[in-house]
């Protein structure tokens, strides 16, 4: 089974992750993983947080000779700022230490702050947001990569786009082309295949900068090459439909998920949203002329695109703060402010292409199994072989 983790800050000393589960013999291709994390980086509506750091992975186990060899794999990502904060943030604590804390004590509503405080006893937000900051998706986009080389092995691939920055929205379908030429691009702007919709999302997050808010949006993973047969109907636990939510979810900000059209599904007619099932007698395959379902019927992958969207709400740290109260004095109080983005709906995308390769990754594993990629590939093969006898 696979199994990742995640540690660290966002103004400690590094990142951390490990992935244990992969087998040995995958191709493990690190330009190819920082440039994922560089894609993370982009998106106008970044902080200046972002012109600090270059984020780049240091492999430190598991990978030898530009290969898994079915070890853990464990990685670091360094985090430029923290020489601004070995003062702030010490692991030992020194005599002078509270003269440099930098106390969050006006709870952001919206942001981890208080409900934090609240549950780990803490007088103050500065260790809980350290960690619920969003740095920490730069580990899953990291591990993420190493997931989507995994699957590249089986003919899978992992893309993203936007479709939405607040209520500017793309009207029509990306094709796959323009998904993949986007993906390519050195210069990102909010990630959208179409400009002139993107020159109109644009002026929304312009907008945003003008009033001191900040703005949300949706980005949709899509998924070539995923066989059917992934996940199960057997119990709650191991439909795909609901690993895939969970993990989409568990972004920083993303409050919900969409398989397919769902959201469309949801006020339409029974007769209207299924994709019904055709036969070619000459390729001997099921066929089916839309894909409303997103690839995922009954929890399992039925062998089309797989398609999830990712709801993100705005950014809870606005420079015209809300209101709050001062957990010290108790008192109203504006929202604490501190430096942070205007929008991130493009590099949502991103992390959401790392948890969606690696669920498909750990759904992988599990059903073709293997230590090393020659044996996994072998029954792999003997599945698909299968599915093409049936
Ligand atoms: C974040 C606040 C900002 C963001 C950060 C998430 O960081 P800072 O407080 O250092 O300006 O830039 O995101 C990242 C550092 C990143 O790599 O994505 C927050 O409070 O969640």
């Amino acid at each position: 089974m696979l199994r990742f983790e995640t540690a660290g800050e966002s103004h400690g000393q590094c990142l951390v992750a490990t992935l244990t589960g992969l087998p040995a013999g995958v191709p493990v291709d690190l330009a190819r993983l920082n440039r994922e994390l560089w894609r993370r980086q982009q998106g106008f509506g970044r902080g200046g947080r972002m012109k600090i750091e270059t984020d780049t992975a240091e492999i430190v186990a598991g990978v030898r000779h530009s290969m898994t060899i079915g070890a853990p794999i464990a990685l670091l990502i360094r985090n430029s700022d923290w020489e601004n904060w070995t003062e702030v943030l010490p692991v030992e604590n020194r005599p002078d230490s509270e003269a440099h804390k930098r106390k969050v004590v006006r709870p952001r509503p919206g942001h981890a702050d208080l409900a934090g405080c609240l549950k780990y006893n803490l007088p103050e937000a500065r260790y809980v947001l350290e960690r619920a900051s969003a740095r920490e998706t730069a580990a899953r986009v990291a591990l993420g990569a190493l997931a989507k080389q995994y699957l590249a092995c089986f003919g899978i691939d992992v893309l993203s786009h936007v479709i939405q920055v607040g209520t500017a929205r793309l009207e029509r379908t990306a094709t796959w082309a323009e998904i993949i030429e986007l993906s390519r691009r050195d210069n990102v702007l909010l990630g959208c295949v179409d400009p002139e919709a993107e020159s109109r999302m644009k002026a929304v997050v312009d907008e945003a900068y003008r009033t001191g808010d900040t703005v949300g949006g949706i980005f949709e993973v899509r998924v070539k090459g995923v066989p059917p047969g992934l996940g199960s109907h057997i119990s709650w636990d191991t439909r795909l439909d609901g690993q895939l939510a969970q993990a989409i979810v568990s972004i920083q900000a993303v409050k919900g998920a969409i398989i397919g059209e769902a959201d469309e599904a949801a006020w339409n007619w029974g007769s209207k949203v299924q994709d019904e099932i055709a036969y070619d007698r000459s390729t001997r395959a099921f066929e089916r002329g839309a894909n409303k379902a997103g690839g995922l019927e009954g929890g399992i992958t039925n062998g089309q695109e797989l398609v999830v969207k990712g709801l993100l709400k705005p950014i809870s740290t606005l420079r015209r703060p809300l209101n709050s109260v001062d957990l010290e004095t108790r008192e109203p109080s504006p929202a604490a402010y501190e430096r942070s983005d205007v929008a991130v709906v493009p590099a949502a995308g991103v992390v959401g292409e790392a948890m969606v390769a690696l669920v498909l990754a750990r759904a992988m594993s599990e059903k073709f199994g293997g230590d090393s990629l020659t044996e996994s590939r072998r029954n792999f093969d003997g599945y698909i072989q299968q599915i093409r006898d049936y």
